[in-house]
C-alpha cells in the first residue's frame, strides 16, 4: 500500500542523488533568507561547496531561537505574495514561531500526510474523524487536507465537547481517528461512561506529544483499534515527518524530503545507529521556509534493519526533549516563555513554581505558583483575586493554555542554588 512507491521505496544510490539534487536547490534558495545568507558568508561556503551530502556537515545547525531573530516573517524565502498560509507553534519566549507556505509546500505537505495514510492502509473508503485543533496548530489543517488528497470522508471535528464527539464516530460511522494520545485516553474514558462501543472505529493516529507503549496498548484495547504513532513539527510543515507502518515498530523518515542526522547534542557530533541522540532535519522540499540542519530537540535514534513493508530509513519512537519544552494538552510550552510573561507583571515577585499533573480524566494540568510582590500579598484579598486573574489572563493570552495560578507569599517558594528546577512533571507516561 504505498501513495508514492517511486520514493517510499527508493535505494539508496538513487536517494543519494536525488537528496543532493534536492540540498543544492535548498540552499540556493536559502541566499534569499538574510540570516542564512550572512551565516554562509560567514562560514565561507558556497552553494558550489556543496558536491556531496558529506559536505552537509560543513553548514551550521539551526536553532528555534535564531528563528526569533526573523520574527515575523524574516525566514521567508519567497516574496510575501508567494505564502498562502502561515501557522505558528510556541517560540522560547512571548512571541510564536512562525512558519510559512508557498502553494507549492501545501501540496507538498498533503502529499507526505497521503502517504502516511496509505501506508496502514486507510483509503477513500474511511470516514476520517480529525479531532485535533484546526487553529494555528499543524495537526488540523495538515492532517485535514492529507485525508481529503486520498479521498477520505473528512471530519473536521476540531476538540472538546466530547460526548458530541463520540455521537459522531456512532452516527457516521467513522473508521480512523486522529488525536492527540491523551485526548484519546479520554475520549476512551467517556465513550465508556456513555456506554459507546465505537463499534465502526479501526484505526488511531496519535502524535504531537511523546506517548508510552503501555498507552498504546491501553488505547487498542479500549477503542479497538490499532494505534500508530505520527511525528512532525510545525518548522518541518508538522505532522507527516515520520509515521509508523503496520509493523508498529519505528517510525518511517520520508528520506527523499528530509535529511536525518542524530547528534550528540553536547558536542554536535554524529551518533551511529542505535545510538540515542537529538534529531537534525534538513528539509529538502520547503519554498517559503527553507531550513539547515534543523535542531528538533527531540531525542530517537537511527533503526538499521530492513523494515519488512519495504520502506527505509526508520527512527526509534521518540523518548523525550534535549531542553525543557513542555506539552500541555498538545501544546508546546517553555519555562521560558512563563518566565517572561510573568516577569513582566509589576506584581510578581521573585520566583515561580510549575508542576504539571494529568487528572483521572487523562488531561494535562499545569498549577504555576508565584509569589507577590510583599505590599500585594499584605493587602486587600480582593487585589489578590485581581492580581490571581491578570496572571491567569497573560498566560493563556500568549500560551493559549488555561492554567490554575496560586499566589503564594513572597519566599515561600524554594530557591536554588545551581541551575534552578522550576518545572515539576508529575505525570506518569502510561
Ligand atoms: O505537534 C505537529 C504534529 C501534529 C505532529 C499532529 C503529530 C501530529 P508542533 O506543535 O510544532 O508540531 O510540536 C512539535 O511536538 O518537536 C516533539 O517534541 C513533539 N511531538 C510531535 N509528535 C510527536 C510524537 C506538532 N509522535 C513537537 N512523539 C516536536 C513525541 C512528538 N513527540
Amino acid at each position: 500500500m504505498y501513495w508514492d512507491e517511486r520514493h517510499e521505496t527508493i535505494r539508496p544510490a538513487e536517494l543519494e542523488a536525488l537528496q543532493l539534487r534536492r540540498l543544492r536547490e535548498t540552499i540556493e534558495r536559502i541566499q534569499n533568507v538574510p540570516f542564512y545568507r550572512d551565516l554562509l558568508a560567514r562560514e565561507g561556503v558556497r552553494p558550489d561547496d556543496i558536491r556531496t551530502l558529506d559536505d552537509l556537515h560543513r553548514l551550521p545547525f539551526t536553532r528555534k531561537q535564531n528563528l526569533r531573530e526573523g520574527y515575523p516573517f524574516g525566514f521567508f524565502a519567497v516574496p510575501r505574495k508567494e505564502v498562502v498560509r502561515i501557522h505558528t507553534t510556541s517560540g522560547t519566549t512571548g512571541k510564536p514561531t512562525v512558519v510559512g507556505y508557498t502553494r507549492g509546500d501545501l501540496d507538498r505537505w498533503a502529499d507526505l500526510i497521503a502517504r502516511a495514510m496509505t501506508m496502514i492502509g486507510l483509503s477513500a473508503d474511511d470516514v476520517f474523524q480529525n479531532s485535533v485543533n484546526y487553529g494555528m496548530f499543524t495537526g488540523g489543517l495538515g492532517f485535514h487536507y492529507g485525508a481529503e488528497r486520498i479521498g477520505m470522508t473528512t471530519i473536521p471535528a476540531g476538540t472538546g465537547n466530547t460526548r458530541r464527539q463520540i455521537e459522531m464516530i456512532e452516527d457516521f460511522g467513522v473508521t480512523a481517528l486522529h488525536c492527540t494520545p491523551s485526548y484519546a485516553m479520554h475520549l476512551a474514558e467517556v465513550a465508556e461512561e456513555m456506554g459507546a462501543g465505537l463499534e465502526s472505529l479501526t484505526t488511531g493516529m496519535f502524535g504531537a506529544e511523546p506517548w508510552s507503549d503501555a498507552t498504546r496498548r491501553a488505547l487498542q484495547d479500549r477503542l479497538g483499534i490499532t494505534a500508530f504513532d505520527s511525528y512532525g513539527l510545525s518548522e518541518l510543515f508538522g505532522p507527516g515527518v515520520a509515521f509508523e507502518c503496520p509493523e508498529q515498530n519505528g517510525l518511517h523518515i520520508w528520506h527523499d524530503s528530509y535529511i536525518v542526522e542524530i547528534i550528540d547534542p553536547a558536542t554536535g557530533e554524529s551518533c551511529g545507529p542505535g545510538e540515542r541522540g537529538e534529531l537534525v532535519v534538513t528539509p529538502l522540499i520547503k519554498e517559503a521556509m527553507p531550513l539547515l540542519r534543523y535542531r528538533t530537540g527531540d531525542i530517537t535514534m537511527l533503526l538499521e534493519d530492513d523494515c519488512p513493508c519495504g520502506r527505509t530509513q526508520r527512527i526509534a519512537r521518540f523518548s523525550g526533549r534535549v531542553d525543557d519544552m513542555l506539552i500541555i494538552r498538545g501544546i508546546n510550552v517553555f519555562p521560558s516563555q512563563i518566565e517572561h510573561i510573568l516577569m513582566a507583571l509589576p506584581e510578581v515577585g521573585d520566583q515561580f513554581m510549575v508542576y504539571v499533573d494529568r487528572n483521572e480524566h487523562h488531561l494535562d494540568e499545569m498549577t504555576i505558583h508565584v509569589e507577590v510582590k510583599r505590599q500585594y500579598f499584605s493587602g486587600e484579598l480582593t487585589d489578590l483575586a485581581r492580581i490571581q486573574q491578570k496572571i491567569v489572563r497573560a498566560l493563556r493570552d500568549t500560551l493559549e493554555l488555561r492554567t490554575a495560578v496560586q499566589l503564594v507569599e513572597p519566599g515561600s517558594l524554594p530557591r536554588f542554588e545551581g541551575k534552578a528546577r522550576r518545572v515539576v512533571d508529575r505525570r506518569s507516561t502510561v
